[in-house]
């Protein structure tokens, strides 16, 4: 195939067997990362492409790093290098030059591809066409561009706007998002579920109410300037390494940092900084200065703890712990929050924690003593049936002592995928603001829908129920990131037509709909300049608010791939014909187009074209950080009273969390390697303290099956290895998305609807069929 400039490989399946566990490291990072990040590129795209693509990852003319939402300095002189190994493993993922063909997709029927990884699908390499499975027939073929836009019209136009659902991974760039929710509005839903509902989407419904944004309030230099960082709930070696290089400057100036975490991250205990040559030889450096190993769903009690702690610090010397000015000028509900405050129950916290009272004291001194104190947190406090009163506890904690507005303080959420907050910013949400929909209304001639749309939670319900006859999927792969996998994969297969905007193949493509389309985009690293005024470039938002150009220089590996916004507008004009109000297709040839009307209709990106082309782009307003002032619906901000509340498992069980590894980018694997938690060769193993094996009924090593209980209903998942693991007492861990399956759809974050990943009540049944072994290093002796 002369237009297709990859190879086909034949990936060898994968022996899950070859599990070797060995100790936990306690220091992240290191030349070993430089290593991993060259072998990962070399291997998938050869070396130039490896080379021109890392060097220009992050870098003012270059292409947002694909991987996480941490951002980059836009003060100081940006570094040669700015990614980690991390990041490089995920642009050797997307620069591959691995291709899936449609001969792929012809010897690899359904049938072979249901029985196949997550891991294999991956490892296929580029998809390079269209491709089309019609009900009934055994395995995807192509189709040409024109009859799949055509036959995707076909379907929208014979439903109702509402049996239609519209899913955005966080990958998605700003403009594209734009575009696909116009579309979605134009056409009278907002069902724009996307993967934010699964992650940090508790983050943004405490935080709204309470500071009147739904997210961080702090820069990069914040993070430097502090004088104490909490890292709560987050495995930033893995998930964020380049924070470990901030959390590093933040000690080195004098700040101190406490992480909190059931889990002894290798990142959260020492750190080597793979872009300076000393950290590449020493034994590096510490990053955090404390370490809380709390029971996981323990943090609401830590936090109002603290909180009792202040309190009782102030009323002792009073003016020296709490800012009075601030909570008098700017805040509402103090008074009920200090009394709720007045009493703690000593044993309970404990109980809940897992910690000692005096680890509690410790900590809650280094508190009262600091000026400017940021929280910043991730994933192991957003996905739990109490996550939003836990995350306004911190708020609480940051209001006391007037942490908002001033250099070094504030909220930090850490975003997951690299424009996951951009895309809400640009209109992904299944309940818009209305202010929002009338600028969007007025800026194109339409009226949006008002009811709000469905979150991923109850996407997979409508699906469930048969009420979804059609799904689209801006990239992503919800079969494998939703909870409850049975009842997801069951929905997909109902729906009348499933299509996904992929680069890869993936598991959402094998349970697919009874038609179903793949529709092969090109990634953020590829050239895309098939546009009458020539190349276009994208912009993101980071997990700190700044805007940013992305722009991919790489040949990509087929010519028949078409860029997002072109397809979404090409879908439009299929579904809306060419005299629609709206000009599809100016948008999609030349995206300044996208940026002038976005102007209008996004608060904050006036002068959108002029400002994204600024050496480091621009900042998107933050009432909090910037005037410090709280656009709430009262106009101040809000203290919270609410029960505590913690995970306790029912007897003979245990509380499971479910985590990435350091080899996988959520849903896509890198390899089956675990580096950090010395882990090597398969996934599918349960962390446990060996303290708590006894009584669990297991050995350490041993094969078994995990049976999850919610509601009286039972969810099983079977062959798990058991692998002691210095985790907090009483909290087992696996990986995502194996686990998956475990997590009842019922099981969510309350308010926010977010899947319950970090709270599943489980216990173990021994398989009798156990023939391999592990090659097991007791880690029951090491750390019994
Ligand atoms: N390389 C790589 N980078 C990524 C990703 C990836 O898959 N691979 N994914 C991206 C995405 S989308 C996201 S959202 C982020 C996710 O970033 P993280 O939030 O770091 O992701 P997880 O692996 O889920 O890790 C959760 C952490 O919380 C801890 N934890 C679990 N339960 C509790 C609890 O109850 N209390 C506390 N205090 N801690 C708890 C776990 O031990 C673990 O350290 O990373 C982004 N970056
Ligand atoms: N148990 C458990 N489940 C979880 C979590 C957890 O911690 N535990 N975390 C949740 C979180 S935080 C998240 S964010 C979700 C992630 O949910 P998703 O965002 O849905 O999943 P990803 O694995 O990131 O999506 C990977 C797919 O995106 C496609 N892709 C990659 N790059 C591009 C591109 O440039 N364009 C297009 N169009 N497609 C592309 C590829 O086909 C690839 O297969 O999972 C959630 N699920
Ligand atoms: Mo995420």
């Amino acid at each position: 195939m002369s237009n297709v400039r990859g190879r086909r490989v034949e990936f060898d399946d994968i022996d899950e067997n070859d599990l070797v566990i060995s100790e936990p490291k306690t220091a992240a990072a290191g030349l070993k990362a430089v290593e991993v990040a060259f072998e990962r590129g070399l291997k998938q795209g050869g070396a130039s492409r490896t080379v021109r693509s890392m060097f220009r990852v992050n870098q003012p003319d270059g292409v947002d790093c694909p991987g996480c939402a941490w951002p980059e300095s836009i003060t100081g002189d940006r570094k040669k290098i700015e990614f980690c190994e991390n990041g490089a493993k995920a642009l050797a993922e997307e620069n591959t030059t691995r291709v899936a063909t449609p001969g792929w997709w012809e010897q690899h029927p359904i049938s072979v591809l249901e029985q196949k990884t997550e891991y294999w699908l991956g490892q296929s390499g580029r998809i390079t066409h269209p491709m089309i499975i019609r009900e009934g027939e055994s395995h995807y073929s192509p189709i040409s561009w024109a009859d799949a836009f055509e036959t995707i019209a076909e379907h929208l136009r014979a439903t109702e706007p509402d049996r239609s659902v519209f899913y955005t991974s966080g990958r998605t760039p700003n403009e594209t998002a734009f575009l696909y929710q116009l579309f979605a509005r134009s056409l009278g839903t907002n069902n724009l579920p996307d993967c934010s509902n699964m992650c940090h989407e508790s983050s943004g419904t405490a935080l709204s109410p309470t500071i009147g944004i739904g997210k961080g309030t702090v820069s990069l230099e914040d993070l430097e300037k502090a004088e104490l960082i909490f890292v709560v709930g987050q495995n930033p070696g893995t998930n964020h390494p380049r924070m470990l290089g901030t959390l590093a400057a933040c000690r080195r100036n004098g700040g101190k940092v406490v992480a909190v975490n059931p889990l002894p991250e290798a990142g959260l205990l020492r750190f080597k900084d793979p872009q300076t040559p000393k950290g590449l030889l020493a034994d590096g450096e510490r990053t955090s200065d404390e370490f809380l190993q709390i029971r996981v769903g323990g943090d609401q009690a830590l936090f109002q703890a603290l909180g009792h702690l202040l309190l009782r610090k102030e009323a002792e010397t009073p003016g020296t712990v709490v800012d009075r000015d601030f909570i008098e000028s700017s805040t509402d509900g103090f008074a009920a929050y200090s009394e709720a405050r007045q009493e703690l129950n000593w044993a309970e916290t404990e109980l809940a924690t897992g910690l000692e009272r005096a680890e509690i004291e410790h900590v809650a001194d280094l508190l009262a003593k600091s000026r400017a104190t940021i929280f910043c947190w991730a994933l192991g406090i957003t996905q739990q049936p109490h996550s939003v009163d836990t995350i306004k506890e911190i708020i609480n904690l940051l209001l006391l002592q007037g942490n908002f507005g001033k250099p070094g303080a504030g909220a930090c959420p850490v975003r997951g995928h690299s424009n996951v907050q951009g895309d809400r910013t640009f209109g992904i949400w299944e309940k818009p603001k209305e202010d929002f929909l009338q600028r969007l209304d007025a800026e194109f001639g339409i009226n949006a829908p008002r009811r709000h749309g469905y979150d991923s939670t109850e996407a997979m319900h409508a699906m469930a129920r048969g009420d979804v006859d059609v799904f689209m999927s801006l990239g992503g792969n919800l079969a494998m990131a939703n909870s409850d996998t049975a009842a997801m994969e069951a929905g997909l297969k109902r729906t009348g037509l499933t299509v996904h905007i992929s680069t890869k193949p993936n598991r959402s493509h094998v349970v697919h709909g009874k038609t179903s389309i793949i529709l092969p985009t090109l990634g953020r690293t590829d050239k895309d300049d098939k546009h009458p005024g020539g190349a276009q470039f994208l912009s993101v938002e980071n997990s700190m608010s700044v805007v940013s150009r992305t722009q991919g220089r790489l040949e990509p590996v087929s010519d028949h791939l078409l860029a997002e916004p072109v397809l979404l507008a090409r879908i439009a004009e299929a579904v809306f014909g060419p005299d629609h109000v709206i000009d599809w297709r100016a948008m999609a040839e030349d995206y300044d187009v996208i940026r002038d009307r976005i102007s209008r209709v996004v608060e904050g990106t006036e002068d959108f074209n002029r400002r994204v082309r600024d050496k480091y782009g621009f900042v998107l307003p933050n009432p909090p950080r910037d005037t410090r002032t709280f656009a709430t619906a009262e106009g101040r901000a809000q203290f919270s009273t609410r029960e505590l509340e913690y995970l306790l498992p029912p007897e003979g069980h245990l509380v499971l969390q479910t985590m990435r590894s350091h080899d996988q980018y959520n849903t896509t694997f890198y390899g089956l390697d675990d580096r950090y938690r010395g882990i090597s060769g398969g996934r599918r193993v349960i962390l446990i303290n060996p303290a708590d094996l006894g009584p669990a009924g297991v050995d350490d090593g041993q094969l078994v099956d995990v049976v999850s209980v919610f509601n009286g209903e039972e969810r099983r998942a079977e062959k798990f290895r058991m692998v002691a693991y210095p985790t907090a007492r009483g909290c087992v861990a696996a990986y995502y998305p194996e686990a998956n399956a475990l997590v009842h759809r019922d099981l969510v974050a309350r308010e926010s609807n977010t899947p319950g990943f970090k709270a599943v009540m489980v216990r173990f049944e021994p398989r009798t069929d156990d023939e391999e072994p592990a090659e097991i290093h007791s880690l029951v002796d090491a750390h019994g």
